[in-house]
């Protein structure tokens, strides 16, 4: 919602907190047949995309989400051919995974291509991996796609949605984790947003015990700075299919990252004291 005139704000009555971005100028909002789409010119943090009211990326910060959503799955998976990305439609999470030589292909399935659509046109440079031949982009229901996937057939599952609100909730349950197992490899690996470290611990705790049940063998908790959610911190959580042991990272990445390091992906697996207890 927008106060003041000149400020969009995200504020949450349930949490009593907010993030404001000081706007220049509303540059574009439709209702597409899921949810509304908006985006924002900011002061200081670049463009703003919104999803009916919530923060999902600004061109200032992204990486930070992006190439922990992807970079850290990929690297403790080893050599991840085959991956999918359920939602992603601004395809930020799309282009970070391509950058890794060892995947063959990446399907992206959002429900809504109208926020692939809003992001070609105001986030160019997130969309710039499109063309490449190893993607895939499909605008379908992910439990729809999950269901008829055959199983072993996929090395990675990266989900990367909204809040467990709306369209995206269906994507936070055992019945959903059931058939993610399913389709998995042996050795593969899911990890998907999970809101933030500070104040959605009882989400957080309940995603974990629900993949559990789901089949999968171990959960581990990343989590990283993310200033334009709230509290400002953020989390994901990789699932292991199986009891595998995930790759260590030896050496930064060969490509070009902003966050991304080999001492970043040790650090972000480290557990503060509060969250052992
Ligand atoms: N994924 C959204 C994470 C949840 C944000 N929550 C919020 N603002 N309350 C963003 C998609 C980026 N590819």
């Amino acid at each position: 919602m927008i106060s003041d005139g000149d400020w969009y704000t995200e504020s949450s009555d349930e949490l009593g907190l907010g993030f404001g971005l000081k706007i220049r100028g509303k540059l574009h909002e439709e209702r597409s047949p899921f949810q509304t789409i908006a985006v924002y010119e900011t002061e200081t943090f670049g463009r703003l995309m919104t999803i009916d009211g919530l923060v999902m990326l600004t061109d200032r910060d992204n990486f930070l989400y992006h190439e922990m959503m992807t970079h850290p799955a990929l690297t403790a998976h080893g050599n991840a051919a085959r991956v999918v990305i359920i939602g992603g439609g601004d395809c930020g999470t799309l282009r970070e995974v391509l950058k890794h030589d060892h995947v063959e292909h990446v399907t992206q399935i959002d429900i809504d291509e109208r926020v692939t659509r809003v992001a070609e046109q105001y986030f160019p440079r997130l969309t710039e991996a499109n063309d490449d031949p190893r993607a895939r982009l499909a605008f379908i229901d992910g439990i729809a796609w999950m269901r008829e996937a055959a199983a072993d057939s996929v090395d990675l599952i990266i989900i990367d949605s909204t809040d467990p609100i709306g369209p995206a909730e269906g994507l936070f349950n055992e019945a959903f984790y059931r058939e993610c197992h399913r389709v998995l490899a042996h050795d593969g690996l899911m990890v998907q947003q999970s809101e933030s470290p500070l104040v959605h611990q009882q989400l957080i705790a309940d995603m974990s015990a629900a993949m559990q049940r789901a089949g999968f063998a171990a959960t581990d908790l990343l989590s990283f700075p993310q200033p334009c959610y709230p509290t400002g911190w953020w989390s994901a959580t990789l699932a292991r299919a199986s009891a595998r042991e995930l790759v260590a990272p030896a050496r930064d990445p060969a490509f070009e990252t902003f966050y991304y390091t080999a001492d970043i992906h040790r650090a972000a697996f480290a557990r503060p004291a509060f969250m052992r207890r």
